[in-house]
């Protein structure tokens, strides 16, 4: 078999790119997660995130893979996938009437606490979270600032430190429907956090961002399958603590931009020209979409593989934010 089908890795795929892949990886696939609209995958039970695709193609199909052989799990009623370094697993709680984005988060988290521990992968290294009116009041509190309020709980609760040592690398967008999605990449050995010292970490944002911080660090590496990996946090136009160019969506970007080549420049031997580099970039106007393209392909060049979202930003006056993974096996 080529090597590439056995490398731990992710790739992002059309519909027609998709059943070739997942038969090439057959037996080595940790997780799908869909963007868009919804295909059959026969065979697969993917996550379906309802955030349309942009740039032509009607669905996005995220996909990790290991160069181990994976086996399935579950636990908690969460299920998920290992392969003896990490363990996926993903969860969708319905909002039910009374429930609040802080009360499922905390569940949420409580969950994730409890499956990660039982396989004893007790190491965040990556989680996504997806929820519709990301940006609206619920009870007197933004509903993303109701999520910080319950997953800071969980964390207390479940007797994780906030700090570099168990803080997960993270993105947290607007969805357009549906319940609260969580999807998660947890390892034995503990990844290596990285901050931006441009940036407060996150953890340390003053209360004028809400009642509890988020918890996330900017960026976090770990060497899985032989591949030095570094997953990128959504990444966006903050500078310390505050949204800079409010309103001005090219000078959004070109700071989340910087702020991502800060987070890069702490990569030991970085260098553009190896490896491979993968984004999701979420926006929350579609017609930003080739401004926003033509400075990503300048910064990364054509190489580097950029799927286009249509979504709300945790904080209102975000136009835009950017996560990535970089892969490197020759480190
Ligand atoms: C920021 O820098 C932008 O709450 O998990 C980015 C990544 C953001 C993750 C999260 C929030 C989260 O504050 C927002």
């Amino acid at each position: 078999m080529p090597k590439s089908s056995k490398q731990f890795g992710l790739a992002y795929l059309d519909a027609g790119e998709i059943g070739a892949y997942l038969d090439k990886h057959s037996g080595h696939v940790l997780s799908v997660i869909g963007f868009g609209h919804a295909l059959p995958l026969p065979g697969y039970a993917p996550l379906w995130v309802d955030i349309p695709v942009l740039g032509g193609h009607d669905s996005s199909i995220e996909v990790w893979t290991s160069d181990l052989p994976v086996t399935a799990c579950e636990h908690l009623g969460i299920s998920g996938t290992a392969d003896g370094q990490v363990l996926f697993g993903s969860l969708t709680l319905e909002q039910h009437a009374g429930d609040t984005l802080e009360t499922l988060a905390e569940q949420a988290y409580m969950r994730i606490f409890g499956f990660i521990d039982h396989f004893g992968y007790r190491n965040l290294l990556r989680v996504w979270h997806y929820f519709p009116q990301i940006n609206d009041d619920e009870n007197g509190l933004e509903r993303y600032r109701g999520f910080n309020v319950g997953r800071h709980a969980s964390f207390v609760a479940n007797g994780r430190q906030i700090g570099e040592e168990s803080v997960p690398a993270a993105s947290a967008l607007g969805s357009n429907s549906g319940s609260l999605v969580v999807y998660f990449m947890a390892c034995k050995k503990r990844g290596t956090a990285v901050e931006n010292p441009r940036q407060v970490s996150a953890y340390h944002y003053p209360k004028l961002f809400g009642p509890s911080s988020p918890i996330f660090v900017r960026a976090m590496s770990a060497t899985l399958g032989g591949q030095y990996c570094f997953f990128i946090s959504g990444t966006a136009s903050i500078v310390g603590y505050e949204t800079l160019h409010q309103g001005d969506a090219e000078k959004q970007t070109a700071e989340t931009l910087t702020n991502i080549r800060t987070l890069l420049q702490q990569i030991p031997h970085y260098d553009p020209d190896q490896g491979r580099m993968l984004l999701k970039v979420y926006l929350r106007h579609p017609e930003h979409l080739e401004m926003v393209q033509s400075k990503v392909q300048a910064e990364f060049g054509s190489a580097c593989k950029a799927v286009y979202l249509h979504s709300n930003i945790c904080r209102s006056d975000l136009l835009l934010e950017i996560e990535g993974a970089y892969f490197n096996d020759t480190q």
